[in-house]
């Protein structure tokens, strides 16, 4: 059975499609949660896509993925720079997390450029629009084939004797 990641999205994104579209873009919810599940097929990986205006939702879905997703996307909305509970959730998770902004926070207003989800991430997206999603699933499915990555290079790195004259290591 492959892997399954979670792709959650945040507050008033229900609404892509309607309005703002020079912020946001045409694409509706449903027809990004469309490009995940053919991405996500191209992957070799099962995508759980789900959206909601609640904190106390979202966070309760971050503690389910916890025993039954390899990892999370999130694109938070307006949680992005309010929420420390999601934050403590994905951290609590220990799954790999990636942060999605469909428009370029940091080309926006101040309030804007600071996350509190970021902390929690292994890497953040943004100002792509939906690609930005595309871009998400192939990274995570990348750090769910190589969980130990980092564990895989410290154990070479410790079994090395001496480095190779003018090799650098870390
Ligand atoms: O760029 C993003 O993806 C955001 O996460 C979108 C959030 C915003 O609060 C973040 O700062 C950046 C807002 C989502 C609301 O989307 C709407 C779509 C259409 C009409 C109104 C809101």
């Amino acid at each position: 059975m492959p892997s399954t990641v979670l792709v959650l999205n945040g507050p008033n994104l229900n609404l892509l499609g309607s309005r703002e579209p020079e912020i946001y873009g045409h694409e509706t919810l449903s027809d990004i949660a469309a490009l995940c599940e053919r991405t996500a097929e191209s992957l070799g990986i099962a995508v759980d896509f789900r959206q909601s205006n609640s904190e106390a939702e979202l966070v309760n879905w971050v503690q389910e993925a916890r025993t039954s997703r390899a990892g999370i996307i999130i694109n938070a909305g307006a949680l992005t720079h309010t929420s420390v509970a999601l934050l403590d959730a994905l951290t609590a998770s220990s799954l790999p997390v990636v942060e999605v902004h469909l428009s370029n926070i940091f080309r926006r207003e101040e309030f804007r450029r600071h996350s509190y989800i970021s902390l929690a991430a292994r890497g953040v997206i943004c100002g792509l629009g939906s690609q930005g999603y595309e871009l998400a699933l192939a990274a995570v499915a990348r750090l769910i084939a190589k969980p130990s990555k980092r564990t895989a290079s410290t154990q070479k790195t410790a079994s090395k004797k001496t480095p190779a004259k003018g090799k650098r290591t870390r």
